[in-house]
Order: structure tokens, then sequence, then C-alpha cells
């Protein structure tokens, strides 16, 4: 019965995990809207075209103004950032990022700058998550085990 416990543990602990490590919200630049990293009178242009049905490369960067919504007033707060020098869009602007206010799920639209990590250090988010994984899962083993041997003894 205990064992059992332990192994229900281990499987809840190990979907967390995998939860929090496969969960991330997608990154972008508000504003820009055909996900070339600037955000300029192109973006204005495609942003109007969208409006009027046609398409953008990155949806989450056209609700400029971050009301949870593209439309016009994106559009007019867009123009003015970028032709009358206007308030700035809301975060994440102007380096790519995820939405601080409203986190949705999706395809990021940019990948934000990662730190430097010398050539010959694994980086901890790859490595760190699966030698936790596979720890979790050799000590539910063992445990397992450990109890397996008990009973039968
Ligand atoms: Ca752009
Ligand atoms: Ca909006």
């Amino acid at each position: 019965m205990r064992q059992r416990y332990v192994v229900f543990l281990a499987v809840i602990a190990l979907l967390l995990l995998a939860t929090v490590v496969g969960a991330q919200n997608p990154t972008f630049i508000r504003g820009d809207v055909n996900a070339d990293n600037v955000v300029d009178g192109v973006d204005v242009t495609e942003l109007q075209g969208y409006l009027f049905g046609g398409t953008i490369a990155c949806e989450f960067a056209a609700d400029v103004n971050d009301d949870g919504i593209a439309n016009t007033f994106d559009l007019s707060y867009l123009t003015d950032y970028v032709n009358s020098g206007g308030s700035e869009p809301p975060a994440p602007f102007p380096n790519c990022g995820e939405d601080p206010t409203s986190p949705q799920a999706g395809t990021s639209c940019c990948e934000p700058a990662q730190p430097v990590v010398p050539e010959n250090l694994p980086s901890m988010t790859g490595y760190g998550a699966g030698v936790l994984v596979l720890l979790m899962i050799v000590a539910a083993v063992v445990i397992w085990r450990k109890k397996q041997s008990s009973v039968h003894a």
C-alpha cells in the first residue's frame, strides 16, 4: 500500500515538473506584427491589412495597446508611435518577451536574447530539467524495489 503511495507521488511530481518545463508563454514584440524584430512603418501597413481581413506573422503583436483585442485603436496607437513619436507600446517592448499582463498559449514570434553560456558548459535549462527527472525516476525505482524486497523477506 505504501509503495503505491510512493509511486503515485513520483508520478504526480513528474507530471508537475513536465508542466512547469513544458508550459511556456509565447514570446513576441508588441507592435512587430510582421515578426522581423523591428517596429516600423511596415508593421503599420501590415496591421492595417490585418484589420481588414489580411494575415500577419504575429497575431499577439497586433494588440498594440494591450487591451486584449486587436482593432483600430491598436492601429492608431502604432501609427502615433511610429510616425509621431507617440507612447511606446506596453511590454513586451522593445525586446522580445512574454506578455506580462495576459499570458496566452501559442507559438512564439521571436526568440528572447539568451545569456551567453560558455561552449564547454551545458545550459541548465535543458540538462538541469533532464537530470532532475532522471533522479526522481531513479529515486522512485529504488524506493519501490526496497519496499518489494522488504515485503518478500
Ligand atoms: Ca516589424
Ligand atoms: Ca488592443
